[in-house]
């Protein structure tokens, strides 16, 4: 039969009565308005063509359908809407099933939930993502879900926005039956349905569930969402679907979706989305071909290198990993296993898994082993002398078309690089610790990387399933030159009058998870005073400078790991300590400051103003490509909330 066409992005082809309709609207197949009128043309069509059974709704190439079209956003809406398209799916008086053969987020997760029956490929998954977007689903799925799974796995589902796999989605009745060609499934599954009553979502009876369990669902969702709205108005929704019948719970689900999308938390996590997916774009890379990595070499298995280790061994890469005597690379695979293990402890790797990686795991004394290495990146202790040593040595051993990569936070990769006879096949990745977990990695575009080894980094750390913002050389690159900023910025009002745990609350009130005189305290003071020590020499002498934390330091207070810090961590927990406050009063008094209060909100403007202060010169250096990409390394380098967009963002939106 040939094919129909009912919109530019939707068609369809008969197979013995069942009408199979195909979206086919790149790259995620979105539910734009051409998708939404066409799939309304193909049911007007099989209303009145009797020869119709029942129909099979498919997404082209990978993804079923990916959401409502993101982009779409803030423009007027154009019928049909997607709840009227919902609706007439979930009303048809044919059987329509959907065959799901990738993702199905979103709107695209709702459209599957109006259907009479849900067949899910290998390579489905099925989410409500929208509160990582600051809504809530707005087309049935807070309604519609509950009733196919029970509220407290909705709760989960859509409070915290991650999607399922086909196994998963069996288990939990989101989806019928999985099965190896989702599509012949589909369509048999019309048939079937075409003998029998119609099984319509919304008509379901809600499951009945413990009271207590549905608070504690919700609870475990409320403590994640630092002060975000969303992920509160999702529970609310959910539960209210235990009250309200469908049309009633619909309606509070699109004014309350209708509300949440014009507010500025969506806007800035919609940005915030956008801007990862601008971040891995790199013009001078167009049509450039990354080198084949499949062997990864990392000198040094302690804390940074064992991460970045397991990271590449859990993404399906050889690792031989390089320490200075048998003893320690032993030590340093007990490390790797060590953090594997605790990934099958946590069901995030099976144990089939682990024992994988570690097949592919080689620990070894012997540098020459590193001959076999695509790309190696170098973990050892942050000192010019030992990188560069270690960079000549590397020469004479890996491959011409070998990569060498720097994780150095900050040493100068060009002076690194220039150890090499090929300095062109230097690149620096700064990972952040712990490397297995953190997503954060700065690509160090050096003076003299050549464009493949830059896009062959950028291929590494997205095979990694990690965030690769490139940047250019400077000082503590993009995140640690705008913290250094902001730390300095907070110590200056430490000395006009402020205090730490004042300044920490205002940080975690704005939605930092901890204040940065904490985070300090966690991190080691002595990695700060050692870079205020190799600066002295050339510190401008009329710049301002606040000498607190090298008394601290100066009196063995390192933070958390020496008992004391910014705070006193009696049996481990963070207190205001006396001492520091005394210590703070003395250095005003020494450079005969008054001491002035601060409101929070003086806090946040001016620590805010510190780091788009140094974002703009980062940008005027052409470091950093784009304000994006600088939102993006604060808010998943140093905790900056991504509900408020990131400092780039939230300075200009005045928030
Ligand atoms: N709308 C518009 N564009 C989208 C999009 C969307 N929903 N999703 C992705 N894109 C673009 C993206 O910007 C990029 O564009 C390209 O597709 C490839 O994306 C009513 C209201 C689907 C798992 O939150 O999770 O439905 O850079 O690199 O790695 O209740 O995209 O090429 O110009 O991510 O293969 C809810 C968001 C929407 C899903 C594919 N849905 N998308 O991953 O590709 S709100 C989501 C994703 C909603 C309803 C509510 C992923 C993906 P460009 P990509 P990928």
């Amino acid at each position: 039969m040939p094919e129909m066409r009912f919109s530019e992005s939707v068609s369809a082809r008969l197979d013995d009565g069942v009408l199979v309709v195909a979206i086919d609207n790149p790259p995620v197949n979105a539910l734009s308005a051409h998708v939404r009128s066409g799939l309304i043309a193909a049911l007007d069509h099989a209303t009145v063509a009797a020869e119709i059974a029942g129909l099979v709704i498919s997404g082209a190439g990978r993804t079923f359908i990916g959401g409502a079209d993101i982009k779409e956003f803030g423009q007027p809406m154009v019928e049909p809407t997607l709840p009227q398209v919902i609706d007439r799916i979930e009303s048809f008086e044919k059987p329509i099933i959907c065959a799901v053969n990738g993702a199905a987020l979103g709107g695209g997760c709702e459209v599957a939930l109006a259907c009479h029956g849900r067949i899910a490929g290998e390579t489905a998954s099925f989410g409500l993502p929208e509160v990582k977007l600051g809504i809530v689903p707005g087309a049935g799925g807070t309604q519609r879900l509950p009733r196919l799974i029970g509220p407290i796995a909705a709760i989960d589902l859509i409070g915290t926005g991650r999607a399922v796999k086909a196994g998963e989605a069996v288990a939990l009745g989101l989806v019928d039956v999985a099965a190896a060609d989702p599509l012949a499934a589909a369509i048999a599954a019309v048939r079937e349905n075409a003998r029998r009553p119609l099984r319509r979502t919304g008509s379901i009876e809600m499951p009945a569930a413990d009271a207590a369990a549905v608070s504690a669902a919700e609870a475990k969702v409320l403590a994640r969402s630092r002060g975000q709205l969303a992920p509160a108005e999702a529970v609310r929704l959910v539960k209210s679907a235990n009250q309200l019948d469908l049309e009633q719970g619909l309606a509070e689900e699109r004014a309350t979706f209708l509300r949440l999308r014009d507010s500025e938390e969506s806007a800035a996590l919609r940005h915030v989305f956008l801007a990862e997916r601008a971040a891995g774009k790199v013009e001078k890379l167009a049509g450039v071909s990354p080198r084949r990595i499949e062997s990864v070499g990392i000198v040094g298995t302690g804390l940074m290198g064992s991460g970045i280790a397991v990271s590449a061994l859990t993404s399906g890469y050889r690792v031989i990993a390089l320490e200075q005597t048998q003893e320690a690379a032993t030590a340093g695979r007990g490390r790797i296993a060590g953090i594997l293990d605790k990934a099958v402890q946590s069901r995030r790797l099976t144990t089939e898994a682990r024992e994988a990686c570690l097949a592919r795991l080689d620990t070894t004394a012997e540098a020459k082993n590193l001959a076999a290495a695509d790309l190696v990146v170098e973990a050892v202790f942050d000192d010019i002398s030992v990188k560069t040593e270690l960079f000549r040595r590397l020469d004479g051993i890996v491959a011409p078309g070998a990569i060498l990569a720097t994780n150095t936070s900050y040493l100068d990769p060009d002076a690194i690089a220039a150890a090499t006879a090929d300095p062109s096949r230097v690149v620096g990745l700064h990972f952040f610790s712990p490397a297995n977990v953190m997503r954060l990695v700065e690509v160090v575009d050096c003076a003299k990387t050549a464009p493949d080894v830059l896009a062959s980094a950028l291929a590494f750390v997205k095979r990694l399933g990690k965030l690769p913002i490139v940047c250019g050389v400077t000082e503590g690159f993009v995140g640690n030159r705008i913290f250094s900023a902001y730390r300095r910025e907070a110590e200056f009002m430490l000395q006009d009058g402020a205090l730490p745990h004042e300044i920490d609350a205002a940080l975690e009130a704005y939605g930092f998870p901890m204040g940065i005189f904490a985070v300090n305290d966690m991190a080691g003071l002595e990695i700060a005073w050692a870079r205020r020590k190799r600066l002295a020499a050339t510190r401008d002498p009329a710049e301002r400078y606040v000498e607190i934390a090298d008394r601290l330091c100066e009196a063995g207070r390192l933070g958390r790991k020496t008992g004391h810090g910014w705070y006193a961590y009696p049996d481990g927990e963070r207190t205001i300590d006396p001492a520091v406050t005394a210590a703070i009063e003395a250095a005003r008094a020494a450079k005969n400051i008054e001491p002035r209060t601060f409101t929070a909100e003086e806090i946040i403007d001016r620590l805010l103003k510190a780091m788009v202060d140094e974002g703009a010169a980062l940008l005027a250096e052409g470091i950093a490509a784009r304000p994006g990409d600088i939102d993006l390394v604060m808010i998943n380098g140093y905790g900056f909330p991504a509900h408020k967009g990131g400092p780039m963002f939230a300075a200009e939106h005045n928030r």
